[in-house]
């Protein structure tokens, strides 16, 4: 038995909600609050706990939300903000909880800070941002923008350039600014005093700069992440602050999304007595497989690597840190499609990994349409695709030659759009997700996968995601006993033990291939079973069990 204190964070379930894309209510073609308030029965119903609401603040959508222009006010595509207070008096009403998106590394380029900020050199908000000369003609030293180009951008008005490490439209702010730093507590202060439940923190790990701008010499973009962008030297000081200031006095949980943090320094941000983050979503198991351009410059990876990644982490955790267990979000590709089969195996292949992300150890987050195994989608054109960063780098790519074809087929793999084609809520015109004409087209396969009929199928992938998720809430070894792996990395199964009160085996078969299971299962009693296969000793193609003693 492990000796983690108890929270409630570790032992819920977190469902992200990406808004844009769940349910429009009035017909303009953009899921929106009260489509959320629609659809909260159906929450609670699949029996999540903890909803993560991606960005709804007022914003010219660069990025979808993640471009803030007014940190106090609701985007009116969304709603207003007696929807959210409905929504979260909906929330609570059914004993879930809500965590908001704070995205405070950068605000928009609309935001008012910034449109004093660009004014004079001056400018009283001049120090909001991070302003600098240009070097010989050009930008002041190499960095890259996570979406492509420099990560400056020069304004003529001052002839200047500020720093995004995102779009142009998303200029970072300087947390080594107090009045920005306090800005951002009045921001925290604001929301958690209406009651929500904590807070994602979107790239948090980049907020503290390294302030001599030096140029970045590292080999792959993952690197310049690491250790150019990420963990800068006052990172933890201005978490712990944060943490000191506001987070301390309300009982609730914080999420750090953390791109660049390693295992080596997670503890850091999670260690139970920083007085920093609750738990993080480390990337390791997302950014594997991107090449020295990222994501669209693919490399081979394979499960060994992905189960090296979640035994280090857990290893690294021990019994002070917290992560999320978490194989999909807005950002990366359905789970079904990377890491399943999604056309022979895919309900066999998603329930597997259904199976996986509820018994790892660390707050399981789904993300909306798993549940009912959705798959990544192919357009023909790119016109079709909204995703900023997919857009910018088909520009990018195709002007070095790439043919548009050629890149659609890396879009298929890794964009972002995958993950963002409306819920599949039925089978009738634009799968019942708007009466109007959609932001983004729908994955053209929801006619056979949808809501509707996943209810009505004792056998579908929602109900053994609810069956899950009621086993774990019965178990709670799942989330405070020991973690220990069986099975070695090079096999094609995965098969680990989660020791508390009680011995719980998980086995998981990762192929599209028949495994043997010869492990010494007497006097354990098979709770869980992910298809109807009856010889012990065989695990068919993507099955997953788990035993307990
Ligand atoms: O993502 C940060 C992050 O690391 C992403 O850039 C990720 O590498 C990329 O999306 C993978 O394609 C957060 C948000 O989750 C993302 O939606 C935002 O676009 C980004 O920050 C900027 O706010
Ligand atoms: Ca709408």
């Amino acid at each position: 038995m492990t000796t983690i204190t108890k929270n409630w964070w570790k032992e819920e379930v977190i469902y992200q909600i990406y808004p844009r894309s769940f349910k429009d209510s009035n017909g303009d073609g953009i899921g929106d609050l009260r489509g959320i308030i629609s659809k909260l029965d159906y929450l609670k119903n699949l029996g999540v706990d903890i909803i993560w609401m991606s960005p709804v603040y007022e914003s010219p959508n660069d990025d979808n939300g993640y471009d803030i222009s007014d940190y106090y006010k609701i985007h009116p595509e969304f709603g207003t903000m007696e929807d959210f207070d409905e929504l979260l008096k909906g929330i609570h009403d059914r004993g879930m909880k809500l965590i908001m998106d704070l995205v405070v590394n950068h605000s928009s380029d609309e935001h008012e800070w910034f449109q004093e900020s660009r004014k004079s050199l001056d400018n009283p908000y001049r120090d909001y941002y991070y302003w600098k000369k240009g070097v010989n003609g050009g930008p002041p030293n190499n960095w890259k923008s996570f979406f492509g180009g420099s990560a400056w951008q020069k304004d003529d008005l001052t002839d200047e350039y500020y720093l995004h490490l995102f779009t142009k439209k998303q200029p970072d702010l300087n947390w080594e600014n107090e009045k920005v730093r306090h800005a951002v507590y009045d921001i925290l202060r604001f929301w958690l005093d209406k009651g929500i439940d904590g807070f994602r923190m979107d790239v948090i790990p980049l907020i503290s700069k390294r302030l001599e701008f030096a140029d970045a010499n590292e080999k792959s973009f993952n690197d310049v992440i690491e250790n150019i962008y990420s963990n800068g030297p006052k990172v933890h000081q201005y978490i712990n602050e944060m943490y000191e200031e506001v987070l301390k006095h309300y009982d609730i949980m914080t999420v750090g999304e953390g791109p660049g943090i390693s295992k080596d320094v997670g503890l850091k941000y999670v260690g139970h007595d920083r007085g920093e983050l609750n738990m993080i979503f480390h990337l390791d198991h997302m950014f594997l497989g991107s090449g020295p351009r990222g994501k669209f410059d693919p490399l081979p990876y394979d499960w060994s690597d992905i189960k090296a990644l979640f035994e280090e982490w857990d290893t690294a955790m021990g019994e002070s840190g917290w992560i999320s267990i978490f194989l999909d979000n807005h950002d990366f590709p359905r789970l079904v499609s990377r890491f399943g089969n999604d056309t022979e195996y895919r309900i066999e292949s998603a329930k597997m990994l259904a199976t996986m992300v509820l018994t790892l150890r660390g707050t399981p987050c789904i993300y909306q349409g798993s549940e009912i195994g959705m798959t990544n989608v192919d357009f023909d054109t790119i016109d079709d695709y909204r995703d900023i960063e997919t857009i910018n780098f088909f520009n990018e790519f195709t002007s070095e030659g790439m043919q548009p074809r050629e890149f659609l087929d890396l879009v298929y793999r890794h964009g972002r759009d995958n993950v963002r084609t409306p819920i599949q809520w039925d089978s009738t015109a634009h799968s019942g997700f708007t009466n109007g004409q959609p932001w983004i087209k729908l994955n053209p396969n929801y006619p056979d996968i949808n809501v509707e009929s996943a209810l009505k199928d004792d056998n579908s992938i929602f109900y053994f995601y609810k069956q899950l998720l009621e086993y774990r809430k019965a178990h709670p070894t799942f989330v405070y006993g020991a973690f220990h792996v069986l099975s070695q990395r090079t096999d094609d199964i995965y098969v680990y033990e989660r020791k508390g009160e009680e011995d719980l085996l998980v086995v998981l078969n990762h192929s599209n291939e028949r495994q043997e299971f010869n492990y010494d299962i007497n006097g354990y009693a098979l709770d869980i079973q992910n298809l109807e296969n009856k010889i012990d000793n065989v695990l068919l193609p993507w099955e997953a069990r788990i035993y307990r003693k």
